[in-house]
């Protein structure tokens, strides 16, 4: 990473790309995870690499959610892994979220890789290698998930999440909230509070929220969910990628 100058204009985005890449390397993220990056940073691109105000709104409701649920849920995949795994420990301890690894094409080896990625970046309890549940209406690999974990969720951040996925476990009663560059995906339609935003920056951006909450009251939490536009976010994010000022 240190071979990439700082100064560079580009530089969080070839800085995710070796990171996606060296991902890829050390049998985390799937081949496929590298066309997802590159559909990302189109994305990202048209919104001008910068977290939008009604992101950063979706990033407080997000942290809300997390702070007033039984039982939040962190799901990561071979992308989220491979970006911003320390920043998955982080939140998960600011908001006491458990972490499961999720995957869309399933592998043992992957599985198992992501969890010791994820310990060796200070997680101290990885879910998911149980895989002793189910999500309703799904095929077999990809409706696996933990009883005492997904499984038993009430709000779940589903990052890159595929819309099938997404669908089922708001099917489920889950609130979902999905991290998505891409406003008009199927996940991002259907999640409670849809995140439009680079992971890189949403993830450090929902534990900021939540150590900003930590002393707030479960009224004053409920107001910010309460408050949170989801349509009015989609709205804003496209309005930004069909309008935006490129340079
Ligand atoms: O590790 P696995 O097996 O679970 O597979 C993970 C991927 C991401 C490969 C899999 O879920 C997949 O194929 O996803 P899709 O259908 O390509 O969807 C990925 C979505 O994430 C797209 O809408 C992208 O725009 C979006 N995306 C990609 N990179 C980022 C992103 N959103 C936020 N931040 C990113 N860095």
């Amino acid at each position: 990473e240190s071979e990439i100058p700082e100064d560079h204009p580009r530089y969080e985005s070839l800085l995710t790309r070796h990171r996606i890449e060296r991902g890829v390397d050390i049998g985390i993220t799937s081949k496929q995870g590298l066309i997802a990056e590159g559909r990302g940073e189109a994305f990202d691109y048209l919104l001008g690499e910068e977290t939008l105000p009604s992101a950063d709104a979706a990033a407080r409701a997000a942290a809300a959610h997390l702070l007033l649920a039984e039982h939040p849920v962190l799901s990561v995949n071979g992308n989220v892994a491979a970006l911003v795994p320390g920043e998955i420990v982080d939140l998960a301890e600011a908001s006491g979220a458990d972490i499961e690894v999720n995957l869309f094409n399933r592998t043992d080896e992957r599985m198992a890789a992501i969890a010791d990625h994820l310990r060796e970046h200070g997680a101290s309890e990885v879910k998911g290698l149980a895989a002793d549940g189910r999500i309703p209406g799904l095929s077999h690999e990809r409706a696996k998930v933990d009883v005492d974990g997904i499984g038993d969720a009430d709000v779940v951040v589903v990052p890159l999440e595929d819309g099938d996925r997404a669908e089922a476990l708001g099917a489920m009663g889950k609130t979902e909230i999905v991290i998505d560059l891409n406003p008009m995906s199927r996940s991002a339609q259907v999640a409670a509070v849809p995140i439009v935003d680079n992971i890189i920056r949403a993830v450090p951006n929902i534990t900021r929220h939540a150590a900003e909450l930590a002393d707030a009251s479960d009224e004053e939490l409920r107001e910010i969910v309460e408050n949170f536009d989801r349509e009015a976010a989609l709205d804003e994010a496209e309005r930004a990628i069909r309008e935006g000022d490129l340079d």
